[in-house]
């Protein structure tokens, strides 16, 4: 499957870092500002806004994209949080994009990245970011528990991503307070907002806080999501593809 290709890359990714992070000299830019309290403690549905150049299932998305611009007009236009994507091969991002929407906004940032390994969320928190990623697909409970306190204890927070039953408990028996639910299936790129509808309604969403990740167009698709508890929802390509930013929030 595509998510195991990805995977597979990561591996050969994580291990070239490790003979050559500790000579990357990175700007430790302060990362303190939480997601979970910034979308918890508001009564409106809150924007996660994705920088995502480009996607496996999609291809090219927004090649000529500037991050620090973008990430600025979606602060502009009321996003809560900026995600960005740095996987390179398959999204087309860096680790440089995330350190130039760090500087450019004041609202929490999710490093959007396959996150296997610890080296990543060192790098992660060294380039600023507040909130890391972790797929409950990509790895067995037992690491994404250790992976999981290994950011926590850096101060990060983490948005546990879980598309079916099985990942919801793992999320929950590790005691994850932030959720992505994504209506996206990474193996075979089918999307379904009825993910988000099945699995909210299974969380207690008065502590924890339900993101609803991935398909959303429109604002029905939007209400919809709603309706099933979520206080969040996290969108990349609507965004990227938008000329009237200001107009797509408005929705
Ligand atoms: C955004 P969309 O359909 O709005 O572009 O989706 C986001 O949910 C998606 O990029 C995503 C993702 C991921 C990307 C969700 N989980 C894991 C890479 C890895």
């Amino acid at each position: 499957t595509i998510l195991e290709e990805i995977l597979e890359e990561k591996a050969k990714e994580v291990a070239k870092l490790k003979k050559s992070y500790d000579s990357i000299k990175t700007n430790k830019l302060p990362y303190n500002r939480s997601l979970y309290q910034t979308f918890m403690t508001s009564d409106y549905m809150n924007i996660i806004a994705e920088i995502k150049r480009a996607s496996p299932s999609k291809g090219m998305i927004n090649p000529d994209v500037i991050p620090s611009s973008q990430a600025l007009d979606y602060q502009k236009y009321g996003a809560g949080a900026i995600s960005v994507l740095t996987d390179e091969p398959f999204f087309k991002g860096s680790m440089e994009d995330l350190i130039a929407v760090k500087k450019q906004v004041a609202i929490p940032i999710l490093n959007k990245d396959f996150i296997i390994d610890e080296i990543q969320i060192d790098r992660a928190r060294d380039a600023g970011a507040d909130v890391v990623l972790l797929i409950a697909a990509a790895l067995s409970p037992e690491r994404l528990q250790i992976l999981f306190d290994y950011a926590t204890n850096k101060g990060l927070e983490v948005l546990f991503e879980v598309h079916n039953q099985a990942e919801l408990a793992i999320a929950q028996t590790i005691g994850a307070s932030i959720i992505g639910i994504n209506n996206r299936d990474l193996k075979t790129f089918q999307v379904d907002l009825a993910i988000t509808e099945q699995l909210a309604a299974q969380i207690d969403t008065s502590h924890t806080l339900v993101i609803s990740e991935s398909g959303m167009r429109t604002r029905e698709d939007v209400e919809r999501v709603k309706r099933a508890g979520v206080k969040g929802i996290l969108v990349g390509e609507t965004m990227m593809r938008s000329p009237t930013l200001d107009k797509t929030f408005e929705q």
